[in-house]
Formats: structure tokens, sequence, C-alpha cells
């Protein structure tokens, strides 16, 4: 079985990150090991919610593992606290990266063309850096934008996505893969660049009129159990892209949907279905 090591955060309520992470990689018949950056009672879209930082553990909770030699098939990050617990994930890459593990940075920190409440530019700098160490990373419009000194638009055409595309794979990452991406009326989806082969893949499914937090880590967990599960990255993308846009048109059905997150939990079948496809 596969290992992945996820490095984001534990919001205790709120659908995302670990608590996204974890049940779909299981499900997907890959082992999920965790290392949460910090605990927050919620995610920071509810107002008031509290964070406890968890930068100190991160060395302890990695050196014990090292003395365990444990390996992983991918180490997958998402939302980081801190600028110091970037540093400290550069650090984790070097002390467990090998020939075959495969590293997937999702730079969690903004949405909509904004940064979320805890970052700020320097952050976004950081979180370059720390993509130029990827095989693959996966950020959306704005995140590209902070990342690459872009200006950051709501309306686009391919060219835009294009140049936006080249700024991102100089930061030195093999795979780059632009998401929330429409070139079309109706239309959403990913523009990727591979850096090796030079070689760009689109993949466009219908645009669910919604927006809903946590659908960033949604496709991120199925793309990277996915690509652990010996799927293409064309594959992997596009069950990733199917599987986020059923979740939300499933959770639109709900009548008491909650409006901090996905119902993941509801498709998950099909997801195991897309799988065996
Ligand atoms: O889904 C991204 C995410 C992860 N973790 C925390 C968040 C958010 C988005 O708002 O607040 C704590």
């Amino acid at each position: 079985m596969k290992r992945i090591l996820t490095i984001q955060d534990i919001s205790c309520l709120g659908k995302c990150s670990i608590t996204i992470a974890l049940p779909l990689i299981s499900a997907m018949g890959v082992e999920t090991v965790i290392l949460p950056t910090a605990v927050l009672s919620t995610h920071t879209m509810f107002q008031g919610f509290t964070v406890k930082d968890l930068t100190d553990e991160l060395i302890p909770i990695t050196d014990h593992w090292k003395k365990e030699n444990v390996h992983f098939d991918a180490i997958y990050t998402g939302y980081l606290g801190s600028a110091e617990e970037i540093e400290i994930v550069k650090k984790i890459f070097r002390e467990f990266k090998t020939d075959d593990t495969l590293i997937f940075i999702d730079p969690v920190m903004a949405d909509n063309g904004k940064l979320y409440p805890a970052f700020d530019l320097n952050y976004a700098k950081l979180n370059a850096g720390l993509c130029g160490e990827a095989d693959v990373i996966v950020p959306n419009i704005t995140e590209a934008c902070f990342m690459t000194d872009t200006e950051y638009r709501e309306e686009y055409d391919e060219a835009y996505i294009k140049d936006l595309i080249g700024k991102l794979a100089a930061l030195g990452a093999k795979k780059t893969v632009l998401t929330g991406v429409s070139l079309s009326e109706g239309k959403t989806g990913v523009y990727g660049y591979d850096s090796e082969t030079k070689e760009y893949f689109i993949y466009q499914n219908d645009r669910v009129d919604a927006q809903y937090h946590g659908t960033g880590d949604v496709f991120s967990s199925v793309s990277v159990g996915a690509l652990m599960r010996g799927l293409s990255l064309k594959d992997a993308f596009r069950i990733a892209a199917d599987y986020t846009a059923d979740t939300i048109r499933e959770t639109l059905k709900n009548p008491e949907k909650p409006w901090y997150g996905v119902d993941f939990e509801a498709t998950i079948p099909e997801l195991l279905s897309m799988l065996s496809k």
C-alpha cells in the first residue's frame, strides 16, 4: 500500500484540510499519515475561531519518524500556518524525499483575488519558494497571481493563463497545474504544464454555480490519491475535477447543507467507482 504524508492544519469543524485529506485518501486505499500544522476550532471563514499553533511539534514528530525509518511515497502539503512552518516543511522534504517520493504542493493561502486572513505578501513569496521544490503544484489563479506578482483578473483569456503558467513553471516545479480555470462560458477545470516534456494539458468540465470552502482540498486530495493509485497525471486530474464538481452538485441537493463545506462523505462511493473504471 502506498503511504502519503499530508502536512496541513486540523480545522476541527469546517470540512477542510486534514478532515478532508484523511478520509478521502484513506478511502482511496492509500495510507495517510498526518502532520498537523495547527489546530483550529473551525476554518478561518468562521468568526472568532481559535488557533493553537503546532510549529514546535513538527520537528520532534518527524525526528521520531526518522528513527522509525519511515518512507513516504508522497508528501502532500496544504494550508501551513506561518512563514516559519514553510521553512520547516522544506527541511522535512530534505529529510524524507527519496527518488520515489512525489512532492505535491497545494499552496493554500488565497481565493477570489484575496489572501486568507492569516497571510500576507511575504507569506506568498515564501510559498513561491516552497513551490520551487515540488514535483507537482496546484495553485488556483489567485494564489498563482500572488506568487508571481501578476495582476488578478476575473475575466481573462487563454494567453493570460499561459503567461501565468509560464511564470509559475519558472518557480521550478516539474508539473504546474492551475486550478479553477474557465476557458468558456459554463465550464471550469485545470490547465497544466509539464516542464520536462514542455506539454500542456487541459481538462474542462461543467461549472457548478456555487462556491464552497474545502473544494480545493477535495480536488488536491483526490489528485494525489489517484496519482498514488497509479493513474496518469491527466486521469488523476480529470477524476479529481469531476469528483469535486459532482460533490458540489450533491451538496446543493441537501436541504440542510452546511454553508461551510461540501458533503464529500456522500460521494465517496462514486469516487471509488471512478477509480475502478
Ligand atoms: O480549505 C482551505 C483552508 C484550510 N485550512 C484553513 C482554512 C482554509 C480556507 O479558508 O481557513 C484553516
